[in-house]
């Protein structure tokens, strides 16, 4: 771990341990007991892992200050710290894979498809890339409005071979246009291996083609994300467009919870257990004496009995009403199905 050019101070570095201890003790409870246990609607995709590059570079994310000044973000499906960090409480997050009304798509998805922009989150879906024009297109939006909002995009090295992928970036290059582009490079898209999807060193050699900055960094390392994103951001903000950020990591798990990844050498595994991020960022702090065991142990106990709670409140939750599949599909004003705007404001309680 090196310092960052802005290194953050000592209570945003105890915050980012603890977002990134909160995220994966969370996904734990959704992939490895909640989903044995069938109580998981759909899906489960974990960033395991990867929690160094959501957390370090959602620090960088302004909120807090309404319509014209927050920034928007549109996570990937291995971005669940940059749910927690946009203020989504773990018990919506459980409720919405658990199918209940009180998730964040309102049990109509059951899984990481999901999103709230009163949280200035883009619903992620399933489509790969999709994403990416959309991330521009707020980001055109906020050129327009003539502030200094920033669009941040995460996605992984696999979505960078679609087209969607190239023709969001040429358009976000061109027009100057204030978007993060956030590469998680775990090296295997499912069960495809890099190598086998592009033939350029880096996923941020590609930034050439569009005449943008470029980086590639440890994605393990926490402080090489935070000051990495940090130098973007403020490029982003001065009106100097867009820069690809490429952050090499490792899925510390399958693909998804029914995937055991038994194409991925058990060596691999072992040398990326290694370089774990959490323990590296843990160890650092340590030596900085900012945390000893015993601190750490209460966090880790304060975060587990926080998710006792958020559990037993999301299994508590109701499933939807058939007909409250159709509350917000289309624009509407006035009373809504489902008990209009009042049921809608109890539904996010
Ligand atoms: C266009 C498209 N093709 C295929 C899929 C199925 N799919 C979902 S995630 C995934 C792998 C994605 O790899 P990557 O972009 O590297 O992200 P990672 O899952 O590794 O974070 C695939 C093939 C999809 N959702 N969309
Ligand atoms: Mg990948």
């Amino acid at each position: 771990m090196r310092p960052g050019r802005h290194a953050p101070d000592d209570a945003l570095l105890l915050k980012m341990l603890h977002s990134m201890k909160l995220t994966r003790a969370l996904e734990y409870r959704i992939e490895r007991k909640l989903y044995r246990q069938g109580k998981i609607v759909g899906g489960v995709y974990v960033g395991r892992g990867q929690e160094a590059i959501s957390v370090g570079a959602a620090m960088h994310i302004r909120r807090g200050g309404g319509e014209d000044y927050d920034d928007i973000v549109s996570p990937s499906h291995r971005d669940m710290a940059v749910f927690l960090m946009q203020g989504v409480p773990p018990e919506r997050i459980l409720a919405q894979y658990m199918g209940r009304g009180a998730g964040l798509t309102r049990g109509r998805d059951g899984n990481m498809h999901m999103g709230d922009l009163r949280h200035r989150l883009v619903a992620f879906i399933s489509h790969l890339g999709d994403s990416i024009p959309v991330a521009a297109g707020c980001a055109l939006a906020f050129t327009m409005r003539g502030t200094d909002q920033v669009s941040f995009c995460f996605f992984g090295e696999g979505a960078t071979s679609r087209g969607d992928w190239h023709e969001g970036l040429n358009f976000a290059a061109v027009r100057k246009l204030p978007v993060i582009f956030i590469c998680n490079n775990n090296q295997y898209a499912y069960s495809t291996h890099v190598s086998k999807q592009m033939r350029v060193e880096r996923v941020s050699d590609r930034a050439a083609g569009y005449g943008i900055p470029g980086e590639s960094a440890d994605g393990n390392d926490l402080l090489a994300v935070y000051d990495g994103v940090g130098r973007a951001v403020r490029r982003a903000r001065g009106g100097e467009g867009p820069s690809l950020l490429e952050f090499v990591t490792f899925r510390m798990t399958g693909h998804s919870a029914h995937d055991d990844a038994g194409y991925v050498p058990k060596a691999e595994f072992e040398e990326w257990e290694r370089k774990d991020p959490i323990e590296r960022f843990q160890d650092a702090l340590s030596r900085r004496r900012l945390v000893d065991a015993g601190a750490i142990k209460e966090m880790e106990a304060r975060i587990e009995s926080e998710l006792d709670e958020a559990v037993a409140w999301a299994e508590r939750q109701r499933y939807p009403e058939p007909e409250e599949c159709l509350i917000g599909v289309y624009h509407e004003e006035g009373p809504r199905p489902g008990g209009g705007p009042e049921g809608e404001r109890r539904a996010w309680r």
